[in-house]
């Protein structure tokens, strides 16, 4: 049975993702900041596969690196790494944008990614094999206005989506990266600070993707056969052609 640890696991795709592989034999250690979303998933997965919960904030180093350094040891074995965590904060124009809110970005989507990583990377090449998916974004490919750093921190995510293959090659480590177009989540109440109203208009006149849209694609590329390596995968809902092209009603 294979194990994954999936971050961002509180809510939307990563939320989606536990389930899924819970449903489908995979044992997971779900990770995020708040526990009782934690519970609640654990709760849905009821008893199908074996959990483990880490409470942590990706952008805080050394709770990352203490929390997976000190996994138990029926846990070491990690096959499946889901580098999901992520968010977006504000939707400004360069010269308006808030530096703590690019702090944000940075910190979440950039270095909180390269810390699991590194904190995960010895289990699997101990074992000599591994598959880290990383959740980008169609904002990791198109700049769009106002996307300014958030696009910077998708686009650090697709760089690194390819430096980690080149890296990790020699020690059988697949590396994959899906990136979603306008999903149906907390993500823009998030990135519009709980502006529900202005969130809600994001995804009217058109049928968004939903986290469980994504959850399904991430379990085929992980169920993929072992020479077969999906490695860039851009999934968009069928009213929307770019970042900033959606038909709507
Ligand atoms: C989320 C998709 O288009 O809002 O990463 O940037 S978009």
């Amino acid at each position: 049975m294979k194990t994954a640890l999936i971050t961002g696991a509180s809510s939307g795709i990563g939320y989606a993702i536990g389930k899924i592989f819970a449903e489908n034999n995979i044992n997971v250690i779900i990770c995020g900041r708040r526990k009782e979303k934690l519970d609640q998933l654990e709760k849905e997965i009821n008893g199908k596969v074996k959990v483990l919960q880490l409470i942590f904030d990706v952008k805080n180093k050394d709770d990352v690196f203490n929390s997976i350094n000190n996994l138990p040891d029926e846990w070491k074995n990690i096959d499946i790494l889901i580098n999901n965590a992520g968010n977006a904060y504000g939707l400004s124009l360069i010269q308006d944008g808030d530096t703590d809110d690019w702090d944000n970005m940075i910190d979440t989507n950039v270095k909180g990614l390269l810390y699991v990583t590194k904190s995960v990377l010895p289990l699997m090449i101990k074992n000599k094999s591994g598959h880290i998916i990383n959740i980008g974004s169609i904002a990791s490919k198109e700049v769009y206005p106002q996307g300014n750093v958030y696009n910077a921190s998708k686009f650090a995510v697709d760089a690194l989506n390819h430096s980690m293959r080149i890296d990790l090659n020699k020690e059988g480590i697949k590396v994959s990266a899906i990136n979603p177009g306008a999903v149906e989540t907390d993500f823009s109440v998030v990135r519009f600070k709980g502006d529900k109203e202005r969130a809600d208009k994001v995804y009217q006149g058109f049928t968004p993707l939903k986290a469980n849209d994504i959850a399904e694609t991430v379990l085929f590329v992980v169920k993929s056969p072992h020479h077969v390596n999906i490695s860039d995968l851009t999934i968009l809902p069928l009213a929307q052609a770019s970042a900033t092209i959606i038909k709507r009603d």
